[in-house]
């Protein structure tokens, strides 16, 4: 076995950045979910576990201000086929409501699709929280990589019941509360309106939002101050009128419990950052803003207990969606592990 040197190249057959601990070894377990039944635009993000594996080989471990935390053990969960095998059946009934812009009532055919896509997601959310669920048992933190964003559900299921308090810091080019998406209860487009309904968690705090529509802007101001949404127009505005980040991010942290999961959807990003991604909106924040916040979050003293990053797509011929993602998941384990 090749000795790991955390000065060198990745050798060959590393685990994920160049590790060699078994998930049983580490104090962060990520896991795997190529998950993408209820893509609505672009597609591909269920092949971002693996292109983030190869990209994590060229990512520097030592970090400046977090030094060697990897030393607590960091590692890749092997994939569960079901999901796969969950995905592409929910995937094929999915596809022709979402071709036609959404569930038509009057197409008996259409509605046993929605069931159908209805179960399977059902079920992988059910496979997703359990596995979650063994490796907190197991006392560890866990990293969710999607998949598309529907995958936090299962994630947030499991985290609840070890985290009662939680509150949920997601970033976001999207609210994601919509009761329903395209007629598809388990859509990525829903994934908060589910976990708000199906989970305890305590507070939702978005950050970097710019798509939504009315239903979903009347669900975050009657939420009685369960969701407070940062909309990136209103952090734009307030950085261009003179605002620093530093202070608008106090603002955003303080509205989080002590106990924290990180949902974070690479689109919250401005889409020049993930190109690939597949439903990419103008805006939204710059790599350095994002890590500076999450940062910043551990800093005041929050307990990072687990996160996903989700709706990452790679783009074929162009490694750069998976390379930009690497990097991101190699802070958000940072951030998790020193917190
Ligand atoms: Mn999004």
């Amino acid at each position: 076995m090749p000795v790991f040197d955390p000065n060198g190249a990745a050798t060959e057959d590393s685990g994920i950045f160049g590790f060699f601990f078994t998930p049983e070894e580490s104090a962060l377990v990520l896991i795997p979910v190529p998950w993408e039944a209820t893509a609505s635009y672009g597609s591909g993000c269920s092949r971002a576990p693996e292109a983030i594996f190869k990209a994590s080989m060229f990512v520097e471990l030592f970090s400046f201000d977090l030094r060697n935390f990897f030393e607590k053990g960091i590692s890749l969960a092997p994939e569960k086929p079901m999901i796969r095998t969950l995905n592409k059946k929910a995937r094929k009934a999915a596809e022709p409501i979402i071709k036609k812009g959404g569930l038509l009532k009057s197409d008996s055919k259409l509605v046993n699709n929605a069931h159908s896509a209805y179960m399977s997601c059902k079920r992988a959310n059910e496979e997703i929280k359990a596995e979650v669920a063994t490796w907190i048992g197991a006392g560890k933190k866990v990293g969710i990589i999607g998949g598309d964003h529907s995958v936090t559900l299962g994630s947030l299921a499991a985290h609840t019941e070890k985290y009662p308090n939680l509150g949920v810091l997601q970033i976001d080019a999207h609210a994601d509360l919509r009761a329903a998406f395209e007629g598809l209860t388990y859509s990525h487009a829903s994934v908060m309106y589910n976990v708000l309904k199906e989970t305890n968690i305590k507070k939702l705090v978005q950050v970097g939002v710019r798509g939504f529509c009315e239903e979903e802007f009347i669900r975050i101001t009657g939420s009685n101050n369960r969701v407070v949404t940062y909309f990136d127009s209103e952090i734009q505005k307030n950085l261009f009128e003179g605002v620093k980040w530093a202070e608008l991010c106090d603002g955003i942290i303080s509205d989080l419990p002590e106990q924290v999961y990180i949902s974070f959807d690479v689109d919250g990003l401005d889409p020049k950052l993930c190109p690939g991604t597949g439903t990419p909106i103008p805006g939204g924040l710059d790599y350095q803003q994002a890590i500076f916040l999450l940062k910043k979050l551990v800093s005041a003293g929050k307990k990072v207990v687990g996160f996903d990053l989700v709706e990452v797509s790679p783009l074929k011929n162009n490694d750069w969606d998976a390379i930009l993602a690497a990097h991101l998941l190699y802070q958000l384990c940072g951030i998790a592990l020193v917190s």
